[in-house]
């Protein structure tokens, strides 16, 4: 595997690229051209600009997260075409650029959900937290609201405030949207786009939906291991793959996380290494990356990848606010250094005891 640091581009991350080159062990940054929206092409000169930036820091571009899919794409509607045909380009400017993984999800109107960003543990760290409770209570166009003023001034992804004005539109998009015509809707972008990823090896990596059950009435499809090989078997090509995301996953405790893994062999080529902890099955909150802090067994998540021959990227995923950062919540410097930091133990330590048999 080789580990990496999600960086949102220097005008949008508080963390640079320079801090990111000190952790011991990162090489590489997942990133992208966060300005860009849904259906809108990246063009040639603007990848490599990016990367560009990224090299003269010592570090190289492992992968994209993400490339948005438009609403229009997941709703199926008439402009679909126009903007599969603006993804194919982007793949394209992208894969000349030598860039062949690309993050993305297919959520509809929220991209990850969370009913807190700011909850304080016991340690005085604040971390990124979920009660369904909460959701319940909530109505769906007010979702934004009720966080946007814990953003730390920072825009998150998939809660653009120009999207969020439009939620009331967004959910009339969707209110003939099942689970079965959001698949199909899915086929028919990965059909479409499969031949350019084949041209310049480009790796799609599909994001889990998060959490990993139905919010607001919305469907959610990528939540569960029957889901996931279903889509993968109805496109079956090694192109069409998984960004293993184990905090998404993980949402669901009927997840077994390294039985996903087991089973996802050869179609994992991104994976998002994070812990939670759930205080009930309906109320969790993002955990240090730490087995013990948390609910998950991290060895066995990094022992599963380990064992299918996982050689993509990792990152460590969602970090709490330590040490006074201000920075995009879950997206600091400090905390998910320290999880680099683990995760890179965690798999030298598993590999010398294979290799040495010990
Ligand atoms: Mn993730």
């Amino acid at each position: 595997m080789e580990m990496t640091l999600r960086w949102y581009g220097s005008k949008f991350d508080t963390v640079t690229l320079k801090q990111i080159r000190q952790i011991p062990g990162v090489k590489g940054v997942i990133t992208t051209l966060y300005y860009k929206k849904p259906g809108e092409v990246w063009e040639q000169n603007e990848i490599r600009a990016l990367k560009d930036e990224v090299e003269a820091a010592g570090l190289k571009i492992a992968g994209i997260e993400s490339v948005n899919v438009s609403d229009a794409i997941k709703t199926g509607s008439p402009d679909r075409d126009r903007d599969i045909e603006a993804y194919i380009t982007t793949l394209e400017n992208l894969g000349k650029e030598d860039i062949h993984l690309v993050c993305y999800n297919f959520m509809p109107v929220f991209d990850w959900t969370r009913t807190e960003l700011a909850r304080v543990r016991e340690d005085g760290s604040t971390v990124l937290a979920y009660t369904q409770e909460a959701v319940d209570a909530l109505d769906p166009e007010k979702m934004f609201e009720s966080i946007a003023g814990d953003m730390n001034g920072t825009v998150m992804p998939g809660w653009e405030p120009e999207r969020m004005a439009r939620v009331k539109e967004l959910f009339g998009l969707y209110k003939d949207i099942d689970d079965e015509k959001l698949f199909a809707n899915l086929k028919y972008f990965l059909e479409k786009i499969m031949p350019v990823c084949n041209r310049y090896d480009i790796k799609m990596a599909i994001h889990p939906d998060d959490p990993a059950w139905s919010v607001f009435g919305l469907p959610r499809i990528i939540i569960n291991k029957k889901n996931i090989l279903r889509m993968m078997d109805m496109v079956d090509d090694v192109h069409n793959g998984v960004t293993f995301c184990s905090g998404s996953y993980g949402t669901s405790l009927d997840n077994d996380l390294p039985d996903m893994i087991r089973s996802l062999k050869g179609r994992i080529h991104f994976a998002h290494v994070r812990n939670l902890r759930f205080n009930s099955p309906t109320d969790f909150e993002e955990a240090a990356h730490l087995s013990s802090d948390g609910t998950f067994d991290m060895y066995e998540i990094m022992k599963a990848l380990y064992d299918i021959g996982f050689d993509g990227p990792i990152r460590p995923d969602h970090g709490r606010m330590i040490w006074d950062e201000v920075a995009m919540p879950g997206y600091g410097l400090y905390d998910r250094a320290l999880g680099a930091t683990y995760l890179n133990g965690l798999w030298e330590a598993i590999e010398k005891s294979s290799t040495r048999g010990v």
